[in-house]
């Protein structure tokens, strides 16, 4: 009897649940990701839906004291210059080795897309916008972790200062390497979704995505793009090159 009870009342349970999550996510407007369908991306469906109904769309991942900040390397292209490091692009690496050699002061982040007012904002610019530090773990799909100091621009403060549209549904991220990618707009305006120029109270340095790198601190570490040069706000959802080399578009942790 006392299990049946149980039994009844976790049935119940689970029913509240779905519901308010299918609330929840309607409320959202966001019921499966952009790559529902795509039977290798059944993994997008479940973290995705898992994410979106269990968390509020403002919940914060846990902050860590100064005291905490560990070591971390420096990964995967560490400079678009340099043709053996990562995903090398000769064209763009080449731009990113007279920007380096100018210390970024020519440097400048495009925004373009759906947004009144296209930017090009430079290093001194972005530094004007609201400023955020956050103390957070980065955790690589390789399995390493790492805690660090990130200070940056909240994405949704650069985007209100661009006029974002309605319409807007991804924030693409084009790089000085091969990599690009997007996000939707729960993750775009999320408190600790930062565009960071600094790290651990320096500079950002090169081989952590010198000037700009994206922190999307929702997602897994390749989610967060480094050497920033341009992004596009979109009402369209498409591949930037994730999907396609074998990557989940979305990887909640
Ligand atoms: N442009 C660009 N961004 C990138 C990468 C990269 O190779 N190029 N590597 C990704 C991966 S897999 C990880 S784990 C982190 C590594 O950041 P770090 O080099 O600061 O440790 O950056 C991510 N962002
Ligand atoms: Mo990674």
């Amino acid at each position: 009897m006392a299990n049946d009870r149980f039994l009844l009342s976790r049935r119940g349970l689970i029913g509240g649940l779905t519901s308010s999550s299918a609330l929840l996510l309607t409320g959202c407007g966001e019921s499966q990701p952009p790559t529902y369908g795509n039977l290798l991306r059944m993994g997008d469906n479940f973290t995705y839906a898992m994410q979106r109904s269990l968390l509020s769309p403002t919940s914060l991942v846990r902050e860590y004291d100064r005291s905490e900040v560990t070591s971390m390397p420096a990964t995967g292209t560490y400079d678009p210059a340099i043709a053996s490091t990562g995903a090398h692009d000769p064209e763009a690496g080449r731009d990113y080795a007279v920007l380096r050699k100018g210390a970024f002061a020519d440097w400048r982040l495009e925004v373009t897309g759906l947004v009144d007012r296209p930017t090009s904002f430079s290093l001194a610019d972005i530094k004007r916008l609201p400023r955020r530090t956050q103390i957070t773990k980065h955790q690589c799909e390789e399995g390493w972790s790492a805690i660090a100091e990130w200070t940056g621009v909240p994405l949704h403060s650069l985007l209100t200062a661009c006029g974002m549209q309605p319409s807007a549904r991804y924030v693409e991220f084009y790089t000085y390497d091969k990599n690009a990618d997007n996000i939707d707009m729960i993750d775009a305006l999320h408190p600790q979704t930062i565009l960071a120029y600094g790290m651990n109270g320096q500079d950002l340095p090169i081989g952590h995505g010198a000037p700009l790198r994206l922190r999307l601190e929702r997602q897994i570490g390749y989610k967060s793009l480094k050497f920033l040069r341009r992004i596009v706000v979109s009402d369209r959802f498409q591949d930037l090159g994730n999907i396609s080399g074998g990557w989940a578009w979305y990887n909640g942790i």
